[in-house]
């Protein structure tokens, strides 16, 4: 078996580029694979990071059901901590690094529900189906 070496080096690269594609593949890279609904109890729990804007950008969730957007923030100094909900009057600076959640009623989970920073500059979705 002379090709051996050689056999084994293609193996080698093969495996090396499969293995950077796999991990280059990021879940929220695009905004598109990206599990941030769950339940908790009774309540549909919507998770929302803040830093240099919101991810992800749009949420579907399901409509109806007590809902309770988690906003967190983990060394955010942009505008996103300053979050503004205009349909259910929320507006508040949040911690540089925190959870703040916020309850919208089972009555207020319908349509699309937006959120923005001060200078709506930023803005995230949450569509309930
Ligand atoms: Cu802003």
């Amino acid at each position: 078996m002379k090709n051996l070496p050689m056999i084994l080096s293609v193996l080698v690269a093969a495996l090396v580029i499969g293995g950077a594609i796999v991990f280059s593949q990021k879940p929220d890279g695009s905004g598109q694979v990206v599990q941030n609904v769950s339940m908790e109890g009774e309540k549909q729990i919507i998770e929302i990071d803040a830093k240099g804007g919101y991810s992800p950008k749009l949420t579907t969730a399901k409509a109806g059901v007590p809902t309770v957007l988690r906003l967190k923030t983990n060394g955010t100094y942009d505008c996103s901590s300053a979050v503004t909900i205009p349909s259910i009057g929320f507006r508040k600076t949040l911690d540089a690094t925190g959870v703040t959640e916020v309850e919208v009623p089972s009555n207020i989970a319908q349509g699309t529900l937006e959120g923005l920073c001060s200078m709506g500059m930023y803005n995230f979705s949450v569509k309930f189906i």
